[in-house]
């Protein structure tokens, strides 16, 4: 395929962008790969290691909250050392240059809110949609208590020293949103909103097997609007795409985005 031909897919893309009225931009734990963030379901997958049983459920929580809190206090560690790659900047550089661009993620890794600040612009970004929660927030389990918890590190060493709500005392967790846990509603809503108004939809990074947040770019498409796939494997959105880049988002993703205004 000759770059600039007429079945050009990085061409027919921009063009698409520049002449969108709309563009949702989906999320997934495959755009914070390059910054060393590990996957969930790929190879050297984060879930690989552990089961989810263990440790993504209220239940494992329940039943054994310092493991979970192990298993969160290594991420939140190894993510802190992390930083935004190219995709996260070139996914912010569009957000923030127009304002009928939606980006809803179901990471919980806070790598696009970093990119966000590092454009100079201040969070929470109204149209950056957060369906998971933060790995650094924390909440309690029983009152309406949390607060953004970025940078103490958690010590699971024991019971004792696991973080509590400073106003009741009882447990506190991640602020995520784990299996068998309904999504944040509002983030829901506004997700919705964003894939019915969009005409273009990219989806990046994700393996589109978690529910309900896979079905947002099925709403997009069911509702007209065209779909690009960014994801070196093929996922069950492959069938509703109109473009598919089977690189690395931050190799290809800059080099579309930036083009365009
Ligand atoms: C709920 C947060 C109901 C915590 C996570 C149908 C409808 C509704 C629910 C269900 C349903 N069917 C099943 C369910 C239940 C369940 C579900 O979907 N299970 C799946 C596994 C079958 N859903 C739920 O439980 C949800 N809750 O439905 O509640 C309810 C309603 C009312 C009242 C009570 C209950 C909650 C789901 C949220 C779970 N939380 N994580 C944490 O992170 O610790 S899910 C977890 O998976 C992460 O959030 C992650 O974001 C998400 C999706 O994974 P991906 O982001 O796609 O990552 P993955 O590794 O899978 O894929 C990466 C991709 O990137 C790969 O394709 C790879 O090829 C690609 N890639 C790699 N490198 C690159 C790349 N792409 C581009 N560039 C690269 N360089
Ligand atoms: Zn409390």
């Amino acid at each position: 395929m000759t770059p600039g031909s007429v079945d050009d897919p990085v061409r027919a893309l921009r063009e698409a962008i520049a002449a969108a009225r709309g563009i949702l931009i989906v999320t997934g734990a495959g755009v914070s790969a390059e910054s060393g963030v590990p996957t969930f379901r790929g190879e050297g997958g984060l879930w690989k290691r552990r089961r989810v049983e263990d440790l993504a459920t209220p239940g494992a929580f329940r039943r054994d909250p310092r493991t979970v809190w192990e298993w969160y206090a290594e991420r939140r560690e190894a993510i802190g050392r992390c930083t935004p790659n190219a995709a996260h900047r070139a996914i912010a550089a569009l957000l923030l240059r127009r304002s009928d661009v939606t980006v809803v993620t179901q990471n919980v890794d806070g790598l696009h809110d970093r990119a966000i600040i590092e454009a100079g612009e201040e969070l929470p970004h109204p149209r950056l949609i957060h369906l998971h929660g933060s790995l650094f927030t924390l909440r309690c389990v029983s009152c309406p208590w949390q607060e953004p918890h970025s940078a103490a590190p958690i010590d699971p060493s024991s019971e004792v020293s696991l973080p509590r709500c400073p106003a009741c005392g009882a447990m506190a967790r991640p602020g995520v949103v784990w299996f068998g846990e309904p999504l944040p509603e509002a983030a829901l809503r506004e997700a919705s909103i964003a894939a019915t108004a969009a005409e273009l939809c990219l989806v990046v990074g994700t393996s589109a097997v978690v529910y309900p947040a896979a079905s947002i770019p099925q709403v997009a498409v069911e509702a007209g609007a065209r779909l690009a796939e960014f994801n070196p494997s093929p996922t069950p959105l492959t069938p509703l795409a109109t473009w598919i880049f089977r690189q690395a988002a931050g190799k290809i993703l800059p080099y579309i985005i930036h083009e365009v205004e």
